[in-house]
């Protein structure tokens, strides 16, 4: 094993250093640069050809999609830890919640991120923010019904489609969207917020 995050603070990569932390696997952290003429270069894209943050190494194996990070880190290194036992009805529930937390959460937010911050201010449509946060609002509306008593998407148990949903949620936070009626969902992040390596891997 021999892995190296390529990272910028407060994107994506948080997930696979709060993933790292909880399963105590080692990982090199580089930080780079985010401007858009870094992320265009040949050398990035060489790394992800979306332009886009993190990437993740092992080795010389190299790949892009943070939640198939997660996914490889439990396979390869995790040893049955923090995902539930494939086939199950929990692990299907763990794959909703994964791919829930950035095919359909993560989408509108990403839709802020770039019209607030990302694009330069020329290219930012206020329209699509509105639009964007309703869009957002109806997938919180829906994690609050469908998640259950907690702690955990799972139940009593923490597994890693708490860390790709905690990413989410951060953004979401962020940008101001839970909201007080969202009692599940606030008692939830809290609850995420709370473990030691949730704090550690923001810092970062
Ligand atoms: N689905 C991808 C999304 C990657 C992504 O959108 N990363 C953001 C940072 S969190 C980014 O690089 N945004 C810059 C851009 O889209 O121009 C993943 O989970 O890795």
């Amino acid at each position: 094993m021999a892995l190296t995050l390529y990272h910028a603070p407060g994107s994506r990569s948080f997930r696979v250093i709060w993933l790292c932390l909880e399963l105590d696997l080692p990982l090199t952290i580089e930080t780079i640069d985010f401007s858009p003429k870094f992320r265009n270069s040949e050398r990035w894209r060489a790394l992800n050809p979306t332009g886009k943050v993190p990437v993740l190494r092992d080795g010389d194996f190299t790949m892009f999609e943070s939640g198939a990070m997660l996914q490889y880190l439990l396979d390869a290194y995790g040893g049955g830890r923090l995902q539930p036992t494939a086939g199950t009805q929990a692990a299907a529930m763990f794959q909703q919640w994964s791919w829930f937390a950035e095919a359909t959460l993560a989408r509108p937010l990403g839709d802020i991120a770039q019209h607030t911050v990302v694009r330069p201010e020329s290219q930012r449509i206020p329209a699509v923010v509105d639009d964007a946060r309703h869009r957002a609002s109806v997938c919180l509306q829906a994690l609050e019904v469908g998640m259950g008593s907690g702690p955990y998407l799972l139940g009593d148990a923490f597994t890693a489609a708490d860390v790709n949903m905690g990413y989410s949620l951060v953004l979401a936070d962020r940008f101001g969207l839970i909201e007080p009626g969202l009692v599940r969902v606030a008692s939830y992040f809290d609850g995420l917020k709370a473990r030691r390596h949730f704090g550690q891997a923001l810092r970062l």
